[in-house]
């Protein structure tokens, strides 16, 4: 099945900034269907269980169905996985203040990681807010809200976007829900997934080799300055755990980090 499963350039892009996003993907009658059913409230489902299992066949349900949705699911976190929770966030008409800048669930060090969705079923102009995205933060990994004393990050990227867009983030991604200066709420639909198998190579990997893998994977998105180089060594961690390549590198820069010779210099 390669229908809709993400490219290696995309993958790369994920492990580097932490997030994907596609404008306007859910059609607009599915979309006002699950405005309509965000408003009646969406139970949650049973921690654990296979997704596949959470809701009743509901617009939601529907959404996640999507075939493009599955092929990104799939790609990230494999054909099975489980529903951990989610949430409708809202942020009330006319609210001035923003949300404090936070990772969600607590400290989590794994190289294995969820996803988080984050499906908006309306338009979202910027002076509705739009959860605010610190592309590159998800290495750091933090607990809950360590960060909240910050208020902007250079490059700090908002959702800025029209009904039916979808962001799919690492769990690590540091992110906050914005002011809403409209005089309407504002919904954000947000699904956390874990995966049931080892997250590699799950992708469409026909493109493994591309040439612009590395430079992807070097992105630097400047608010950590020359801490680049930590972030980038990050990426080729993760990107040997998605592949299997233990020896993939960028540039050199693990490669020289992991040279501890052993070898005694023989009697001459
Ligand atoms: O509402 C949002 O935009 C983000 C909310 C959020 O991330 C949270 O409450 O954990
Ligand atoms: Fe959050």
């Amino acid at each position: 099945m390669t229908d809709h499963l993400l490219d290696t350039r995309q993958m790369a892009r994920f492990a580097a900034d932490g997030f994907l996003r596609w404008d306007a993907l859910v059609p607009v009658d599915l979309n006002e269907a699950v405005c309509r059913q965000m408003e009646e409230g969406i139970p949650r489902a049973t921690a654990g269980r296979p997704l596949d299992k959470a809701w009743p066949d509901t617009p939601i349900a529907e959404v996640f169905r999507m075939p493009e949705i599955q092929g990104i699911t799939r790609s990230l976190v494999g054909p099975d996985p489980l529903y951990d929770h989610h949430a409708v966030h809202t942020v009330d008409a006319g609210r001035e203040q923003g949300q404090i800048w936070h990772a969600d669930a607590i400290i989590d060090t794994r190289t294995h990681f969820d996803i988080q969705f984050f499906y908006f079923a309306h338009d979202t102009p910027r002076e509705m807010g739009g959860t605010m995205f610190l592309p590159g933060s998800h290495y750091r990994r933090i607990s809950e809200s360590d960060i909240a004393r910050y208020q902007n990050f250079l490059g700090q990227t908002p959702m800025v976007c029209e009904a039916g867009t979808v962001a799919v983030a690492h769990h690590g991604i540091w992110h906050c829900a914005q002011p809403n200066l409209t005089d309407a709420k504002r919904y954000m639909f947000k699904l956390r997934l874990n995966p049931t198998v080892k997250q590699c190579r799950l992708w469409n990997t026909t493109d493994l080799d591309d040439p612009e893998i590395g430079k992807i994977l070097g992105t630097n998105h400047g608010w950590y300055g020359n801490e680049v180089r930590l972030e980038v060594v990050n990426r080729i961690k993760f990107w040997r755990f998605l592949t299997g390549n233990e020896s993939f590198d960028v540039s050199y820069w693990l490669s020289r980090l992991e040279n501890t010779p052993e070898t005694e210099l023989a009697a001459s």
